[in-house]
């Protein structure tokens, strides 16, 4: 069956600040976040391109790749693997009014570049997975871009990295909105639309982020299954989060419990982890800003255990019963049988 490798990153043991205010934990360098990591029971580590080699723009094309090597090195010291890398553009202000849609010349350009170096990274730690969280893709004044143009040339970005890493894979991490209050890749929908109209339409998949899917009114396992159906969920990121508000990025289940179950129930019925792209268990949650430093990776803990508990659960589902509701159509039966499911130890 499913064969589940647990992943982090560097970015979910964080300082905890937030719009309304700074950090409050100490950072923790990423040789101990790793090591502890490890600990804790993951299985590989995710990264954006700064998050393995933060002082990349002022580094030759050679220096960014042997520092890499050296950030392989350590994972190997530890026994882990990289899932992913996902070029950090938002963070730079050449990217504030988008990257791949950027309106400037020069910040597109910029933007490829990024992620040029992001597939050398990526081949120096072991992986060639791109993560595209497109968080600044769209607009936050919908007449500053032509949304037609900007898509296609969002597009076009996708082709650069496909055409410049001929083993690349790309996995889109879809979201609605946040940073910017219009994306123009919203939805596994937009992201898959948008790949199968690339150079390679074969190497473009997902990630499935559930705070992401609930943000756009939809739901977690529907949108897994919608990649799976398609063989394109080549990753999750699992978390929770209280309804269409900000992103909040829960350690997993402890708001939607039955909405976990669920995901778990799918990726575990279709094999996850054993489709072909050593697809993984992304855990992206964060420590709630009010924890001290001493708890700041129990958030993690917490959603694999619960991902595990819930996994239990999956296991114990009775197909036999299930299909004697479906046969005689009796939902309240069914819908009761699985709260009970949840609900009794
Ligand atoms: C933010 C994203 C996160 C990483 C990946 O919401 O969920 O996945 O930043 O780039
Ligand atoms: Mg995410």
């Amino acid at each position: 069956m499913s064969t589940f490798r647990f992943t982090v990153g560097p970015w979910n043991v964080h300082e905890g600040n937030e719009t309304f205010g700074p950090g409050i934990r100490p950072s923790v360098p990423l040789e101990e976040k790793i090591k502890k990591f490890a600990e804790i029971g993951m299985n590989g580590v995710q990264f954006h391109d700064d998050d393995a080699v933060p002082d990349m723009n002022n580094m030759s094309d050679k220096a960014i790749i042997d520092y890499a090597k050296d950030v392989k090195a350590m994972l190997d010291k530890y026994g882990l693997f990289a899932e992913f890398v996902a070029p950090r553009l938002w963070f730079d202000a050449r990217c504030n009014d988008g990257a791949y849609t950027a309106s400037l010349k020069e910040n597109y350009d910029f933007a490829i570049w990024r992620s040029k170096r992001s597939c050398d990274i990526a081949k120096a730690l072991g992986t060639n997975k791109i993560q595209l969280w497109l968080a600044r893709e769209g607009t936050l004044c919908a007449e500053g871009k032509n949304p037609v143009e900007k898509i296609l040339q969002l597009r076009d970005a996708m082709d650069a990295i496909l055409k410049y890493d001929k083993d690349a894979l790309i996995l889109v991490e879809p979201k609605p909105n946040e940073p910017i209050d219009r994306s123009y890749c919203g939805t596994v929908g937009h992201a898959l639309g948008l790949g199968a109209y690339t150079v390679d339409p074969s190497r473009v998949g997902v990630c499935i982020e559930s705070a992401h899917s609930i943000l756009a009114g939809l739901d977690p396992a529907n949108d897994m299954a919608f990649a799976i159906a398609l063989g394109k969920l080549w990753g999750v990121h699992l978390n929770d989060q209280n309804g269409m508000k900000y992103d909040q990025d829960k350690a997993f289940g402890v708001d939607n419990l039955r909405q976990a179950f669920n995901q778990v129930k799918v990726l575990y019925e279709n094999n996850f982890g054993d489709n072909g792209k050593q697809e993984c268990v992304g855990l992206d949650v964060k420590a709630m800003r009010s924890q001290p430093a001493s708890d700041c990776f129990a958030h993690i803990e917490k959603s694999k255990k619960i991902f595990e508990m819930l996994l239990e659960k999956v296991k114990r589902f009775d197909y036999k019963f299930q299909a004697e509701c479906v046969k005689t159509q009796n939902f309240e039966r069914l819908e009761m049988y699985v709260m009970e499911l949840l609900m009794q130890g």
